[in-house]
């Protein structure tokens, strides 16, 4: 079956003319995403011409998936929205709160037991809102949509930072917090600056030991982690039209770790193969109907330079593997320079794990590749030096993958199967290692490698590669392995070489049961009354945030300087605290207890001015609110990198922070800040960064004249009575301004509804 037929339909029916009043609009040539941008927008209220990366533009998207660990949170301000049922077609998706630990079947059975509560939330709340409700063990977030929702032309946004992987079946789909994903569910527009575009031209084809992996791994190499933000990647080219579909889909994934909003391809035959496979020939047709509005006009792609505001070029006939990290994403090492790499830095060679799988990296065609390295390894009597693990993106491609006999090839060297979930990619993975303290690395396809996100471990040197080079590396335990050159010595003694590795971009014996893991919503439950058990430590209805006082903030304490990386997983870590995610004051005790204190060096360490002593970063905080000071956050760039997990601007806010200020936001957590009524602030001129003392007060001033474009005032007051004073810029837009007066986004939203349904 096709998931939203009719509104896939009507979406198509109407592009045509559509993209005609575009054309009229805009009077030029248009990009791909311009296309879809554009034929999603909320017209109501729009002024014309709107000028990219300057004005925020509101749009209509048309469809919302979130995932159980972001959806808890989401789900409960929308039940505070007051709203009967979701404005456009919704999913939930169970994957983020399974712990892998013994196999896939047994931590399914686990996860059943001790996540009861919030899955049984999480489905009945879906059946109340007619939200499709996907399982646990039905697979993650991004397969899934993948597989099921998404269309080339389509618009959607999703509460996970990795939502623009549909971007892979030429979807612009955006991660955003969960106040965003309420606006939609709730029928109005949803706001978004313009995004600038880098177009970038793929040539030549992929060949050997590369793949679509080592694409985005250079790239993020050459933007860096925040070389995308405000910016949509377009790619095109014929190394473009060279990918299968699911190898796009990883390029769009980890274009998140470039900070970008999304990235996008057009609409081509490895797309319609794709649709065709997974039993949407209609939306094939559609599409190949429609296929000159689905992709950018020839006048673009012949001067690509005067229509994207940056335009590099790749050639992937000479492109190498790349391995990333450790602990970012962006430090990309051609695999030729490793071992020199790796000496230089001093970064532990000998590799204790491999990992294949995940949303990124799960594909038939990835994990087919990956098989053939180890069949060959098999046949030439080698063995894995490094424990292994596959983590299947859904039980779709799980099932294929044990149909096809893939699995069992891992498993005869000692591939330990997870279940269809996040697992050890977002810390829910109970290692086999007892030191939790032990410097070592390990190597997987996923996406991202901050410090302690796999193992919590942050002494563990997390690299990032394509399946094929993790499965090589695994065998030879050595991160400096390169299959292209190096040979092994095999269980004769013998010098062997590791043949190329082959696979195939689609299953030919076919695709499974398409709908396995779904729960389709119930009728007549929208009377149901959702009950939270008061005492319930997983679960805790909200409470709306206060409005701002109408005066400026005078004499606050600085809570914590942070300094360099801070990403989400810094400010809100997951691992063992996603079980609180539906539970607003148990996470807030994991408030940035990640972020290292500039003062110090030390983590969850910071000077209380209150008790003149050191404490933890959520106690001091508590004690900052409790006696209504509130207080101020700093840091310094790309603060909130990462994911889109609006914990980690909640918490703050539940907290009392009320302002952050910084060198420079990552997107997504801005947005979250300024959903939930945090002051957000970025310094004029960065080195005043330095100014900042551990016992300083501050004031922000300038609030009753907040105004769009218009700087407010710092003054620290230092403890020796000094004082220094200097200008902080802000993007506030004047509705952003109104989130910011009336306390939180959603307090409008509710006001609008004039009820309250909890
Ligand atoms: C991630 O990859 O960091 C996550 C876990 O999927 C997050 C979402 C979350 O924190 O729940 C993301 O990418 O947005
Ligand atoms: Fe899950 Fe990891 Fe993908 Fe995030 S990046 S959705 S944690 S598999």
């Amino acid at each position: 079956m096709i998931f939203d037929f009719e509104m896939i339909d009507s979406f198509y029916k109407q592009l045509d003319s559509k993209i005609f009043e575009i054309r009229k609009r805009l009077n030029h040539p248009l990009t791909l995403s311009e296309k879809i941008l554009f034929s999603h927008i909320y017209y109501n209220n729009q002024t014309n011409p709107v000028r990219r990366g300057i004005d925020y533009v509101d749009f209509l998207p048309d469809r919302v998936a979130m995932q159980d660990a972001t959806a808890q949170m989401a789900i409960l301000q929308f039940m505070m929205a007051g709203k009967e049922t979701t404005a456009v077609p919704t999913s939930v998706h169970c994957d983020h709160l399974i712990l892998a630990q013994a196999g896939a079947d047994d931590d399914l059975k686990k996860a059943g037991i001790t996540n009861k509560e919030v899955y049984e939330f999480l489905s009945s709340v879906c059946n109340k809102y007619d939200i499709g409700f996907w399982k646990p063990g039905a697979g993650i977030i991004h397969q899934i949509v993948l597989e099921n929702y998404a269309f080339p032309g389509g618009m959607m946004i999703g509460t996970d930072s990795h939502t623009p992987n549909a971007g892979g079946l030429g979807m612009i789909a955006i991660g955003v917090g969960g106040a965003d994903a309420v606006d939609v569910l709730a029928g109005m527009g949803w706001e978004l600056k313009l995004p600038k575009l880098i177009g970038i031209k793929l040539t030549g084809k992929l060949s050997g030991w590369s793949s679509a992996k080592d694409i985005i791994l250079k790239i993020s190499g050459l933007l860096t982690v925040k070389g995308g933000t405000g910016y949509i990647i377009e790619y095109f080219g014929e190394g473009a039209e060279s990918l299968s579909c699911t190898g796009k889909a990883t390029i769009c994934n980890m274009g998140a770790e470039t900070g970008a909003t999304c990235s996008i391809f057009s609409f081509d035959k490895s797309m319609s193969d794709y649709l065709i496979a997974t039993g949407r020939k209609e939306i094939s047709d559609f599409a190949s109907k429609n296929k000159n509005h689905l992709s950018a006009d020839k006048e673009v792609y012949d001067d690509p330079e005067k229509y994207y505001d940056q335009f590099l070029e790749i050639n992937l006939s000479g492109l190498e593997p790349y391995i990333n990290g450790p602990f970012t994403p962006d430090l990309a090492t051609p695999i030729s320079r490793m071992k020199e790499e790796a000496a230089k830095n001093n970064w532990p060679t000998d590799v204790e794990v491999g990992l294949i799988g995940s949303c990124t990296n799960s594909s038939y065609e990835d994990i087919s590749r990956a098989a053939s390295v180890v069949k060959n390894a098999i046949s030439k009597k080698l063995t894995a030096k490094s424990e292994f693990t596959i983590t299947p993106g859904s039980e779709q491609i799980r099932s294929i993958t044990e149909r096809d006999g893939f699995l069992d090839l891992f498993r005869k060297i000692g591939g330990e199967v997870f279940a269809n979930a996040c697992g050890p990619c977002i810390g829910q993975w109970a290692r086999k290692e007892s030191d939790n303290n032990k410097i070592n690395t390990i190597i997987h396809s996923f996406n991202r490698n901050f410090a302690k996100r796999n193992d919590a471990n942050p002494n563990t040197h997390a690299f990032v590669a394509s399946p094929e080079i993790v499965t090589a590396i695994a065998l030879a335990g050595k991160l400096t392995f390169n299959p292209i050159t190096d040979t092994l010595v095999n269980a004769d003694g013998e010098n062997v070489k590791l043949a190329e590795p082959e696979g195939l971009d689609l299953p030919p014996e076919g695709f499974g049961d398409i709908e396995s893991g779904y729960q389709r919503p119930v009728a007549g439950q929208k009377e149901e009354k959702i009950v939270v058990d008061p005492s319930s430590d997983r679960l805790q209805l909200l409470s709306p945030f206060k409005e701002w006082d109408g005066k400026d903030f005078l004499n606050l304490p600085l809570l914590i300087k942070a300094k360099g990386k801070c990403t989400t997983d810094h400010i809100s870590m997951a691992g063992f605290w996603l079980k609180y995610r539906g539970h607003l004051e148990n996470i807030s005790e994991n408030y940035m207890i990640g972020a290292v204190n500039f003062f110090n060096g030390q983590t969850n360490s910071i000077f209380n001015q209150s008790s003149g002593s050191y404490d933890t970063v959520p106690q001091t905080a508590r004690v900052y609110r409790d006696s209504g000071s509130g207080s101020v956050v700093v840091g310094e760039e790309n603060f909130g990198e990462g994911s889109s997990r609006e914990h980690a601007a909640m918490e703050p806010r539940f907290l009392g922070v009320k302002v952050v200020l910084v060198k420079s936001f990552a997107r997504i957590h801005e947005t979250n800040l300024k959903k939930q009524g945090i002051l957000t602030l970025t310094f004029y001129n960065k080195d005043d960064y330095q100014k900042i003392r551990e016992d300083d007060r501050i004031d922000i001033t300038g609030l009753s004249g907040f105004a769009t474009g218009k700087q407010l005032t710092v003054t620290l007051t230092h403890s020796d009575g000094t004082k220094e004073k200097f200008q902080a810029n802000h993007s506030y837009n004047e509705s952003q301004i109104e989130w910011f007066r009336e306390g939180s986004a959603l307090n409008i939203i509710r006001k609008s509804n004039k009820k309250n349904v909890i």
